[in-house]
This record gives structure tokens, sequence and C-alpha cells, in this order.
């Protein structure tokens, strides 16, 4: 008998610190800018990622609203959404590295505040 075995890649996690900033403070409904620092386990910045962004509400049945952050100094990305809704929030980060790796993380967004 032939069992299959779990053979899913184990990709090494990528050691990668985002820090995020979300302005207005706190988050308002209507255009907020998110900012990244992307660094290396050694603190180095990162540059050349490409970050897509998915920000969807923590509730079913509203469509996810999706932005790209840009490199706007080395290692600094910043991006631009809306929020629709007052609420709590979850921003999805899909990150490519410049080698092609890619990670992912979750930014919750609480109590954004209504207009
Ligand atoms: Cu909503």
């Amino acid at each position: 008998m032939l069992l299959a075995s779990c053979s899913r890649r184990a990709e090494s996690p990528v050691p990668v610190e985002i820090e995020h900033e979300v302005s207005p403070a706190p988050a308002r409904v209507g255009p907020v800018t998110i900012t990244f620092k992307l660094a290396d386990s050694n603190g180095k910045l990162i540059t050349g990622a490409h970050i897509a962004i998915e920000a969807d509400m923590s509730h079913a049945g509203m469509s996810p609203v999706f932005a790209e952050a840009k490199e706007e100094a080395a290692g600094r990305y910043k991006a631009h959404l809306e929020f629709q809704m007052a609420g709590d929030w979850v921003i999805l980060l899909h990150v490519t590295l410049p080698g092609g790796k890619k990670l992912e993380q979750q930014i919750d967004v609480r109590d954004v505040r209504p207009n």
C-alpha cells in the first residue's frame, strides 16, 4: 500500500519586519493612507518589494477594497485606500520580495470611526 505522504513544500518563513502606520489616526471612514516600513531581521530596509493590499471588513457581505503600495523612499511604502464603512477592518498584505519570495501579513484596523 502506498501512503501518500504529506509533501507540502516547507517554505521557510521569510523573516521580515513590517511596521505600519494608518493616517488619520484613529482611522475614519473615507480616504486613508497606510505607510509601511519593510526591514529584514537585521533591520536592513528592504527596497524593491511589491505590496498588494486587500482590505475587508470583519463581517460578511461587503466587497473587498484593493490597493497597491508604492515605494516612496528606500524601504518605505505608501498606499491609499478608502474605508467605506465604520467598524473593524482587516488588511491583508501580499508582499513579494525582490527575490520573488512571497509572504502575507494581516493587519487589524479596529473601530474605524464614522465620518
Ligand atoms: Cu461593512
